[in-house]
């Protein structure tokens, strides 16, 4: 069994620092003019994107409930596709846009830069000739596939707004989304293949087309060549659409507050909220992030492995890394098929520099052990990458030892679908690291503390509180599609004078940033608050337990009892005195305070299909409250929680 000292410092490996963008003296004084002159700083960094109208305002921003307003390079006009692929035209043409590996590893091509033009203006032409206009609401549901990011830089180049809904939601969540923001237009695909499983994409859009009512056109790739029902006046074939086209489109000048995308976030209430990105500000973000953190160099092969229906998709495997003129991985598949080593494999055929993943994925793949790993030899790999939840020191442990070999830097990013990029990161040739910590704010972010009575901490020493964001940034959401109410309600209304960002934090002696998770998480024991991912880390670190969740439930004498759902390693079953064992090991780990006070030990977790798992759920059914679960359709695995409410029952 390992024990993890919190403090324990992982310096930037050997010869990192003199060859990365950002050295840690550029970065301080970097980091200190975007607090002390901002306009200076963004006017200039800004510079980073192609203006077909250059801006002179630099931002406009009012956080008061009463006139909230966010402006970022507002006069300046721009468009996010010529950013992405006309500008890298002159020199690198020829050189890979996106490196597309399919779900079977005999399937993969390369897109070059001219190639991705070509594509994404005969896509815009013809969405033009179906009638999609500036403005209008663009619906894609889409498997990993490069018609995806075409669907995404073609609706960019003519000025319309994309929604990207995850190839893995339900027909039901699909018309919540396409109805929400009256998306008269759908790109789909007869069906994905993930796993070497097909998913039934188009007769998920027949369903959701039904209830959602409004749509006019559904665009069908032909992925599987599956035989699908068809509308003649309603479906068209993307093939047939794009033959006839023309291969230049002239581009749409976007004002810079012009929106780019919405994307569907759950909130802890209500029903989705669809997330507001326009166009100058996120990309300035996406593409200054993307650089900076990934220590980003021409020609390097980089892999972000989430799907393009989540912002990670959005802002690092398009926007990001295409306004940068990189190669971007695309991967349909899923870690474990055909085997435990997917993703080593993939890193080995494509000679990939930057792995970019998600804790969850991290933990899944260190259960299987080291052989799948070491069997590759990841030479390649000069940086990994973390973001979506906590990761714990284990799982970090591991990443870095195992799949890094000590000599790759990890950028633990954390960030939201709001911020639209990272805010709290390491950057790879600055920051010494400590497992499971965020580390420190990006440029221009400033994070701040906030007490229970909304009183500001102190800006120095350690503290912990809700997490706030004291200052705008370019790539900042703008409103909730919709329902301008409902966003200044949700971020700006608890803290005035401040963006809300539903996390909790810790920030150490160092100044190191320490994400506790969601504050709806954050437990009050006896007075004293812990963290629920500190408790579950400290469940993971025991040998024999493969994933834990900790939840809160009505205590009579300490106010909130600790609730741990417990999977065993290898879906071992539990003993008597495995119960006993877990309590002290988690006493000895956190203290006494930290005692779980009831442990169920489950055979899986409800998880949303991006891994997050859904913690309303486990609070309700800890509560012993099984009537009233809320919505379970973006659950992986519905069955998972009928199984946790029978063992409750029986407890
Ligand atoms: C990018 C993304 C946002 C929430 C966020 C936080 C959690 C994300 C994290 C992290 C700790 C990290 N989160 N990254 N927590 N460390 N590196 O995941 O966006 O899906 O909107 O989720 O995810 O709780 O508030 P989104």
């Amino acid at each position: 069994m390992s024990h993890h000292d919190p403090n324990e410092i992982y310096p930037v490996p050997e010869g990192r620092a003199e060859t990365a963008l950002i050295n840690a003296e550029r970065y301080t004084q970097m980091y200190r003019r975007s607090l002390e002159d901002p306009d200076g700083f963004w006017r200039e960094e800004a510079r980073r994107i192609d203006w077909m109208t250059p801006f002179t305002e630099i931002s406009d921003v009012s956080w008061d409930k009463d006139d909230l307003h966010i402006r970022w390079f507002a006069d300046g006009k721009l468009n996010a596709s010529v950013n992405c692929i006309d500008r890298h035209l002159a020199e690198r043409a020829d050189e890979t846009a996106i490196l597309w590996e399919g779900d079977d590893p005999a399937d993969d091509k390369a897109i070059t830069y001219r190639q991705l033009y070509e594509a994404v203006c005969r896509l815009a032409n013809g969405l033009k000739s179906i009638g999609v206009q500036k403005g209008d609401r663009v619906t894609i549901y889409m498997p990993m596939i490069p018609e995806a990011a075409y669907a995404m830089l073609a609706c960019a180049r003519i000025g319309a707004v994309h929604s990207v809904v995850f190839g893995g939601f339900s027909p039901d969540a699909l018309a919540g989304r396409i109805s929400d923001c009256e998306s008269r237009f759908v790109i789909t695909a007869d069906e994905g293949l993930r796993g070497g499983k097909t998913i039934p994409l188009k007769a998920n859009v027949d369903k959701a087309v039904e209830s959602a009512g409004d749509v006019d056109q559904v665009i069908v790739v032909r992925r599987t060549g599956a035989d699908v029902a068809w509308d003649e006046t309603r479906d068209v074939d993307y093939a047939t659409l794009v033959a006839g086209q023309d291969a230049n489109c002239d581009p749409e000048p976007m004002n810079a507050e012009d929106p780019l995308f919405i994307l569907y976030t759950s909130g802890s209430t209500g029903k989705p909220k669809g997330v507001l990105h326009t166009t100058g500000g996120y990309m300035v973000w996406a593409s200054m992030t993307h650089e900076y953190v990934f220590d980003y160099r021409p020609g390097e092969i980089y892999w972000c492995t989430a799907d393009v229906g989540w912002v990670t998709g959005h802002t690092y495997i398009v926007y990001g890394p295409l306004a940068n003129g990189a190669t971007t991985l695309m991967f349909e598949g899923v870690p474990t098929w055909p085997g435990p080593d997917r993703f080593w494999q993939v890193i080995d055929k494509h000679k990939v520099n930057t792995f970019y993943t998600a804790p969850t994925a991290i933990r899944a793949l260190m259960r299987e052990g080291d052989e799948p790993v070491k069997k590759h030899s990841r030479a390649s790999l000069r940086l990994l990458g973390t973001v979506g939840e906590p990761i714990n020191p284990e799982a970090w442990c591991w990443y870095y030892r195992v799949v890094g070999e000590e000599r790759c830097p990890i950028v633990d990013t954390w960030w939201q679908t709001e911020t639209g990029g990272a805010l709290i990161t390491p950057l790879p040739g600055v920051t010494d690291m400590k497992p499971g910590s965020a580390t420190r704010p990006f440029f221009g972010v400033e994070p701040a503390l906030m007490d229970a009575d909304g009183k500001r901490l102190a800006d120095n020493g350690a503290a912990e509180g809700n997490l706030v964001i004291a200052r705008s940034w370019p790539g900042q959401m703008r409103t909730v599609y919709g329902d301008h109410q409902r966003f200044i309600d949700t971020y700006f209304t608890a803290y005035p004078g401040y963006y809300f960002t539903g996390d909790g934090a810790r920030r150490d002696t160092d100044g190191y940033w320490w994400i506790t998770g969601r504050v709806d998480d954050v437990l009050n024991v006896s007075g004293h608050r812990l963290g629920t991912a500190e408790i579950e880390s400290a469940l993971v670190s025991h040998d024999d337990i493969a994933e834990a969740a900790v939840v809160g439930y009505p205590h009579d004498v300490k106010g909130q009892g600790i609730y741990c759902y417990v999977t065993l390693m290898g879906g071992r079953k539990a003993e008597d005195e495995d119960i006993a064992e877990i309590k002290a090991w988690v006493r000895q780990e956190i203290g006494p305070v930290a005692t779980p006070d009831l442990i169920q030990f489950a055979p899986g977790l409800p998880k949303t299909r991006s891994g997050k798992i859904m913690r309303r759920i486990l609070r309700k059914i800890a509560e012993n409250d099984f009537s009233n679960l809320g919505d379970t359709s973006t659950l992986a695995d519905p069955s998972v929680v009928e199984d946790l409410i029978e063992n409750r029952k029986n407890r």
